[in-house]
C-alpha cells in the first residue's frame, strides 16, 4: 500500500458540490481508498487573479496504483466532471493534482513529485496541514515551516 495526497480545486459551476462529489469519486477509484478528507476552503485565485474564487481541499489516499496510473485516473475523473482545458491556470470545473506519493521524488514529463509548487500555495498547504500536520516534504522540510510564507493568501476554511 502507498499513501498519496491529491489536491482538489474548482471554480466553475457549483464548486463546493463538485469538490464533495469528487471526494466520493476518489473513494470509488480502483485499488484505492480515501483515508482522510480535509475541510473545504474558499480561496482567492492565485496566478490569474481575474477569475472566480476557488473551492479547494486535499484528500489523503491509500492506493496500489502506481503514480502514473493514479495520475491517469485523476485526469479521467477531471474529464468526467466536464473539465475543458483552456487557458493555463484559468477557470476549471475540477482540477485534481497529485501532490505527494509516499516519499517519492519523480521528474517525468507529465508528473513531478512532490508537486513543485505545493509549498508555495496556501490553498494546498492549509488543507494538507489540517489532515497531516506532521508531514515532511522531500528536501523541503516540515509543512509547518512553509505556513508563514503563505499567510497573506486569502483563504477561509468553510
Ligand atoms: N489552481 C491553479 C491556479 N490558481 N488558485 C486557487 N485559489 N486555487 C487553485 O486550485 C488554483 C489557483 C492552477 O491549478
Ligand atoms: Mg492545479
Ligand atoms: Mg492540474
Amino acid at each position: 500500500m502507498n499513501t498519496a495526497y491529491v489536491a482538489l480545486g474548482a471554480n466553475l459551476g457549483d464548486p463546493a458540490a463538485t469538490v464533495l462529489a469528487a471526494f466520493a469519486a476518489l473513494a470509488n477509484l480502483k485499488e484505492s481508498r480515501v483515508l482522510h478528507s480535509s475541510s473545504l476552503y474558499r480561496t482567492a485565485p492565485i496566478g490569474i487573479t481575474k477569475q472566480p474564487e476557488f473551492i479547494n481541499a486535499v484528500a489523503q489516499m491509500e492506493t496500489t496504483l502506481a503514480p502514473e496510473a493514479l495520475l491517469d485516473e485523476l485526469l479521467a475523473l477531471e474529464q468526467r466532471f466536464g473539465r475543458i482545458r483552456g487557458e493555463r491556470n484559468g477557470p476549471r470545473t475540477l482540477d485534481l493534482d497529485l501532490l505527494l506519493y509516499d516519499n517519492l521524488e519523480l521528474e517525468l514529463p507529465r508528473l513531478t513529485l512532490p508537486h513543485p509548487r505545493l509549498h508555495l500555495r496556501a490553498f494546498v498547504l492549509l488543507p494538507l496541514a489540517e489532515i497531516s500536520p506532521d508531514l515532511r516534504l522531500a528536501k523541503r522540510g516540515t509543512l509547518a515551516a512553509w505556513l508563514p510564507a503563505v499567510a497573506n493568501q486569502g483563504i477561509i476554511r468553510l
